[in-house]
């Protein structure tokens, strides 16, 4: 599983007032430290910046970017964030995220075009998020269908069916993981992706929800996610993940990260 590490994300307490003052220590910390846990890429989402967003997008992916040698994922809903992101960004990045509006399709599609860009298409279009798996399947593959025709290639797309918390509504967790089902049988180039967290909001616990519907999704053929990489025991659970859906030939990465001490057994000294 490509991991996407989410923890800097202006909504969140502690990283709102660090963002704001432009603290660059704080977020090449946070940086560093979810690379090192394992992250491939690392989100920037600094969307309660209001009309300052794209300045703030530009600030942080040169200030991460300067001190961390990691590809990012621009979060942000504003093509002009996107695109402040992008114009300083180094390397092939994560557009996050086109949906099926058509005036985001529009704006968006050019900018994953001419910075040669990974992107992130949410099952969403101009009626909403739709509640049932049938209808996310359909927009699925109108994205799908949208971008390849705008000469976007199908294994630069990623395919994020939307969490929604299963507090509010109890049908989420299936809703996700039978569209993820469809997308692998329908269309096997594209891949798939989904923010993790957003599942548990509102719920005491949320380690071990986020944790369980990894599998859940592991097992419905998530192909990246959304997640925050220091959480150790979500990063042991995908590892194991891994090496029971034999995705990890011979365990090799299981057995090294059992070496490494990563499993929280120490290994035999043999
Ligand atoms: N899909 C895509 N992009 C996404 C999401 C998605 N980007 C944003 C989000 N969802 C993924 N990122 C987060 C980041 C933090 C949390 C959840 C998802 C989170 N934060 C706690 C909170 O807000 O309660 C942390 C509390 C705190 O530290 O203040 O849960 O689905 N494509």
């Amino acid at each position: 599983v490509l991991i996407i590490g989410e923890r800097i994300n202006s909504t969140r307490k502690s990283v709102q007032p660090a963002l704001r003052e432009k603290n660059e220590s704080f977020v090449i910390e946070e940086a560093r430290k979810q690379k090192e846990a394992g992250a491939q890429y690392i989100d920037v989402n600094v969307a309660t910046m209001g009309d300052q967003e794209p300045a703030y997008m530009e600030w942080a992916v040169k200030t991460i970017q300067g001190a961390v040698d990691v590809p990012l994922s621009i979060d942000s809903p504003n093509p002009s964030a996107i695109e402040a992101g992008l114009q300083v960004h180094q390397g092939r990045a994560f557009v996050n995220s086109v949906t099926a509006e058509a005036a985001k399709l529009e704006a968006m599609v050019p900018l994953v075009r001419d910075y040669d860009a990974n992107v992130i298409a949410l099952c969403m279009d101009d009626q909403g998020i739709p509640n049932d798996a049938r209808k996310r399947c359909e927009v699925a593959s109108r994205l799908v269908e949208h971008l390849t025709r705008q000469n976007i290639p199908s294994d630069r797309i990623y395919l994020d069916p939307l969490v929604y918390p299963v507090s509010t509504s109890p049908e989420a967790g299936q809703a996700v993981l039978e569209t993820l089902r469809f997308i692998r049988e329908n269309f096997p180039q594209v891949h798939t992706i989904c923010g993790l967290s957003n599942v548990s909001f509102g719920l005491p616990v949320r380690k071990l929800l986020n944790q369980a519907f990894l599998l859940l999704c592991m097992g419905a053929g998530l192909e990246a996610a959304i997640l925050d990489p220091t959480d150790q025991d979500l990063m042991r659970l995908l590892c194991a993940g891994e090496a029971l859906l034999g995705r990890d030939q011979f365990c090799a990465r299981y057995l090294q990260e059992y070496r490494a001490g990563k499993l929280g057994v120490a290994p035999d000294q043999k």
